[in-house]
């Protein structure tokens, strides 16, 4: 890069992401293929519309690039029909949204303080204030059982027009077929909003809500699903005609978000960014994936159960999938974002987050969230769990102590160079 200012930035990212470790469960590392095709020219070409019907001419290559890209997506994930446009995880949601609901509609979602996410509703987004959110929660924040039965309650009193299954902080699981029977029960569409899970989901090691009878599934591409930043919608029917408004049916589905993706919230796809989500769906169909997947989720138990070894106590008292929430203040009589700064000193990563019930405010909030999939993507099998509960423990205990923090940064380090990054191949 000729600009040198921001090209030793972008080493010392480089060295950062290379010389530590990355716990935070929403992060990733990608294949050079997924880098190469981010970086490639098709940033330079518009194409508003979708395959074979689009706006402005030039659309030979990014016509197949697409329904490449849609082909694998649906192959993944077992769904009719996918839209690979969405440019984050965000937009997706709201796509849907504003596909299905009319302004005043009822949402009903996870409570955000109990693991729900910020685009479910919370109120300083732009949809809390379009729609009326309506909650479920858990019944016992001990075990991280869900409440089922108020949920069925809350859904019958309040008539939602979709019921949303996700969460952004939540170390269990769901039960699909629990939110199916509810939602069809009171009219509702579902939809599962799976942007943490669907690596794992297209790993086949963790169930697919689609197969329940969810009607429509959200997700980003770069989480557990390790492709580029990125959302996807995927959903059950076929599109009828895009270039028709179609009544507001479940039939529709599939036509209604395609209609709002683009032209209604959205203008030119990044084609660049589809290219890459091909290639990381290519990658994900591969059977060294589910190996991949599985070995998340044997991670994530193995360092749950070393942290609580180390006399860390987990919230719900451990996981179900590849994220894991630790109570800090129970833990260590310190909150989440000062574990989160003193891990930062050591060189790993993780981030602060709200728990359950949490009596400290979100900026600086009791929960300590930590995850396995960048480290599993980097090599880490369940015998190197131990270190990182060990590295943790021994440095809230030096943390007053730079030179302590030092020598245990300088371990991190030696071990991070033993495994490269995807990228580095
Ligand atoms: N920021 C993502 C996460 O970390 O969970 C969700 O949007």
């Amino acid at each position: 890069m000729k600009d040198k200012i921001l090209q030793e930035l972008l080493d010392a990212e480089e060295t950062r992401q290379r010389d530590g470790l990355e716990l935070i469960p929403s992060e990733n590392y990608v294949s050079k293929d997924v880098l190469t095709a981010l970086g490639s020219i098709f940033t330079n070409k518009y194409s508003e519309g979708y395959p074979g019907k689009r706006y402005y001419g030039g659309q030979e290559n990014t016509d197949k690039v697409e329904a490449l890209a849609i082909e694998r997506a649906k192959e993944l994930f077992g769904a009719d029909h996918a839209n690979v446009q969405p440019h984050s995880g965000a937009p997706a949601n709201i796509a849907v949204y504003q596909a299905w609901l009319n302004p005043g509609d009822t949402i009903l979602a996870m409570r955000l303080d109990h693991g729900g996410h910020l685009t479910h509703g919370a109120p300083v987004t732009s949809s809390a204030k379009l729609y009326r959110f309506v909650r479920y929660g858990l019944s016992d924040v001990e075990t991280g059982e869900i409440d089922y039965e108020e949920m069925r309650k809350v859904a019958l009193r309040e008539k939602p027009k979709l019921i949303i299954a996700g969460f952004s902080g939540y170390p269990r699981s769901l039960d699909y077929q629990k939110f199916v029977d509810i939602g069809n029960e009171v009219g509702a569409v579902l939809m599962a909003d799976m942007a943490h899970i669907a690596g794992l989901i297209a790993g086949k090691a963790l169930p697919n809500p689609l197969d329940f009878g969810f009607h429509i599934m959200t997700t980003t591409t770069h989480k557990t699903l390790r492709g580029p930043r990125g959302g996807l919608i995927l959903s059950k029917g076929i599109v009828s005609n895009p270039l028709k408004a179609p009544e507001k049916t479940i039939e529709n589905l599939p036509t209604l978000i395609d209609r709002e993706v683009f032209p209604g919230m959205q203008g030119g796809p990044h084609m660049n960014n589809i290219l890459a989500k091909a290639v990381a769906f290519e990658e994900a169909l591969r059977p060294e994936f589910k190996e991949y997947a599985k070995q998340v989720l044997k991670n994530s138990k193995q360092l749950a159960s070393d942290l609580i070894s180390e006399g860390f106590k987990l919230v719900t008292g451990g996981t179900d999938n590849h994220l894991i929430m630790i109570d800090m203040p129970s833990s260590f009589g310190i909150d989440g974002r000062e574990a989160q700064e003193i891990f930062d000193k050591i060189g790993l990563t993780a981030n602060c987050n709200s728990i359950p019930d949490d009596k400290l405010p979100p900026f600086r909030p009791s929960g300590l969230r930590l995850g396995t999939p960048a480290i599993t993507t980097r090599g880490l099998k369940e015998k190197d769990m131990q270190k990182i509960a060990d590295w943790m423990k021994r440095s809230i205990e030096s943390r007053n102590s730079l030179e302590d923090l030092e020598k245990i940064r300088e371990e991190v380090v030696e071990f991070s160079k033993k495994f490269p990054l995807p990228s580095d191949n």
